[in-house]
């Protein structure tokens, strides 16, 4: 009997159940859509979801493609807990005159750097090399993670395997992958292909950044603007050099990486992002001649 009410209730009145029904759904469905976006913190949203131009847009390069990507997440250490021990900051002062003074030799230092393509062989002690890139770990990083690792090479079978894999790559950027566009804008650089100095130099430092790190326990902790923070590291390592009266010339091995990585033998989450070949200048080094924007082009005061 009742069964019998529902059939006819329902053969009867399904276009009114379904007029009620419906929106319903639908306004559910779109109010439960826009409930998820608002309430998802930033930071834990997947970065993949994140627009282009967003702060944290990078971490899509976080989200591991490989095998990685079977490891689960732990967040940073708490690296700013209330229970953090401070300490003094050593503070080195100097006068009003010495600081003008500083930095104008600091400013003629810097403005003497050019990025050099020709390499003498001439050896540099690796203590040097050292004492650089112990500098360029001195750079901040985002939640002090420290994301980037400096592969030195001074194995000539190395740098000529990382020569080899760079100028296949590069023939092809030149020839054809570029566009004309591209290769008449860098003519004035005077490059080609080839690159000789990425086994002239006694040492090739690969810059590579870490989107994550692993946990001795296996769980991955993502570095917060890794790409950033190497950069910086990269200015300061640059800087080191020039300090030394060494030369070099940021290269970037377009298409290179991961042959380059495997190469060197580093894991997958670590990203070749530049090769740096350091030494001292061939004794008949040519720069193009290019002149830098005068400060009123750089800096405005407010
Ligand atoms: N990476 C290529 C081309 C090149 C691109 C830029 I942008 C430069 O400032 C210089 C060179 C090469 O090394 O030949």
């Amino acid at each position: 009997m009742a069964e019998s009410f529902t059939v006819h209730f329902v053969a009867n009145y399904w276009r009114h159940i379904l007029g009620i029904i419906l929106p319903l759904l639908i306004l559910y469905v779109i109010r439960s859509f826009f409930t998820r976006k608002r309430d998802t913190p930033e930071t834990n949203r997947s970065p993949s979801e994140l627009p282009e131009e967003h702060p944290l847009a990078e971490f899509r390069d976080a989200q591991p493609t490989d095998k990685d990507s079977d490891l689960p997440t732990a967040p940073l250490s708490p690296l700013h807990a209330e229970d953090t021990e401070q300490m003094p900051y050593v503070h080195v002062k100097h006068t009003e005159e010495e600081m003008i003074q500083r930095s104008q030799e600091f400013y003629k230092l810097m403005n003497n750097r050019r990025s050099v393509r020709m390499f003498s062989q001439q050896p540099v002690p690796i203590e040097v090399i050292r004492n650089i890139v112990h500098t360029a770990g001195t750079a901040p990083s985002g939640a002090h993670t420290e994301p980037w690792t400096f592969a030195v090479v001074q194995d000539a079978e190395i740098k000529s395997k990382i020569r080899e894999i760079v100028e296949k790559e590069e023939y092809i950027n030149y020839d054809r992958r570029m566009g004309d566009k591209w290769v008449q804008e860098l003519q004035f650089v005077n490059t080609n292909y080839e690159k000789p100095y990425l086994d002239e130099a006694p040492y090739l430092i690969v810059v590579l950044k870490k989107p994550f790190r692993i946990g001795p326990d296996g769980t991955k902790h993502v570095h917060y603007y890794y790409e950033i923070s190497t950069a910086i590291s990269t200015g300061i390592l640059i800087a080191a050099i020039q300090n030394v009266g060494l030369v070099t010339v940021t290269t970037t091995p377009m298409n290179a990486g991961v042959a380059i990585r495997e190469l060197l033998g580093r894991p997958e989450h670590e990203k070749v992002m530049l090769l740096l070949p350091v030494g001292y200048p061939a004794p008949d080094a040519t720069v193009p001649s290019i002149k830098r924007k005068p400060l009123n082009d750089i800096m405005v005061l407010k």
